[in-house]
């Protein structure tokens, strides 16, 4: 029996978003156990409840209200809000947190073959896709007249099989288009996996949860891109090196036994440090130098 006052958030159950989505929870310190392969797993330190179902039926979920949050990516969102605006249902959602994975692009791709001179060579094309209300959408502001059909799957195929003239599908690397023998011509929606609110009234003890999770996820998200340096630094070139080290403007100073020209500098960068700048440090007389993952963050 679902608890009203524990927070309830909708993950999908297997797929290319369940591993980030498991590992982001646990990262913010949500101990589930996903071993059970049931619909509702209960965390057993926080008042959350992770719903597990397909990716699509999460912006139902939310816009109906049946869960609080959702991890999601944009591109399901979207799709839904359009197909629940022409049926005239409650289609509202909020984007508390992009979370910088699932990253993808909705494109439209026509086979390598075919010659392609701007949008309108697209005129009358069918187009085989998933996402009819995105392709729709995009077709409708442009004013060019075009066919579609409906695949759930193995769209890549379509053109090869006599089926249809162009696809409109998720891309990731590209290299299903080019194994298809397929090219990239338009992109029509850029999507990452996001965490998801359903709007309207929220009650004040769970508003407090989301804003402890949303503060989690930061943390997690800026750890991820930043790495904590340790150095020893000619005391002459200190700005130098400070300024080689993006983010890491106040970094902390200390004596090393025994030496008179260098120090030990401890600081974060806000960004990856790439070996051409370690070069670059070594140049100016760095040594012992130290690149480390942080696991969290909080400011
Ligand atoms: O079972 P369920 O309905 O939950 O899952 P699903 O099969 O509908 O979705 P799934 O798990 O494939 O994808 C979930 C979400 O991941 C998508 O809605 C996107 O938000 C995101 N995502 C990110 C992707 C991709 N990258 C992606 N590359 N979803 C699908 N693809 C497919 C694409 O359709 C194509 O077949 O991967 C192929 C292209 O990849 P590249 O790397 O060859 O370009
Ligand atoms: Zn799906």
């Amino acid at each position: 029996m679902l608890n009203n006052n524990r927070l309830r958030l909708a993950m999908q159950k297997s797929g290319r978003l369940s591993k980030d989505s498991k590992k982001l929870l646990s990262l913010c310190g949500v101990n589930i156990d996903f071993k059970k392969q049931q619909l509702i797993s209960f965390s057993e330190n926080m008042p959350i409840d992770i719903v597990r179902v397909r990716d699509d039926d999460i912006p139902g979920l939310i816009m109906d209200k049946v869960v609080d949050l959702g991890i999601v990516g944009e591109n399901v969102l979207e799709e839904e809000l359009l197909r629940r605006k022409i049926e005239c249902k409650e289609s509202l959602y909020n984007i508390l947190q992009r979370l910088d994975f699932g990253i993808c692009r909705l494109s439209l791709a026509i086979p390598n073959s075919k010659q392609y001179s701007g949008f309108s060579s697209l005129k009358n094309m069918r187009i085989a896709t998933s996402y009819p209300y995105l392709l729709q959408q995009y077709f409708d502001i442009r004013k060019l007249q075009f066919r579609f059909f409906i695949l759930n799957g193995s769209v890549e195929v379509a053109p090869s099989a006599g089926l249809s003239d162009a696809i409109c599908d998720l891309v990731s690397t590209g290299a299903t288009l080019e194994a298809n023998g397929l090219k990239e011509v338009e992109v029509i929606y850029s999507s990452q996996a996001c965490l998801v609110a359903q709007p309207g009234y929220i009650m004040h003890a769970k508003k407090i949860l989301i804003n402890k999770l949303i503060n989690r996820i930061q943390g997690v998200m800026k750890a991820r891109e930043s790495k904590y340096i340790m150095l020893h630094a000619p005391s002459s070139k200190l700005q130098e090196v400070i300024s080689l080290l993006h983010g890491a403007e106040h970094p902390t100073i200390s004596r090393l036994a025994g030496e008179t020209d260098k120090v030990a500098m401890h600081m974060v960068s806000s960004e990856t440090v790439f070996w051409e700048t370690m070069e670059k440090l070594k140049a100016l007389g760095v040594s012992a130098i130290l690149v480390l993952p942080i696991e969290k963050m909080m400011e």
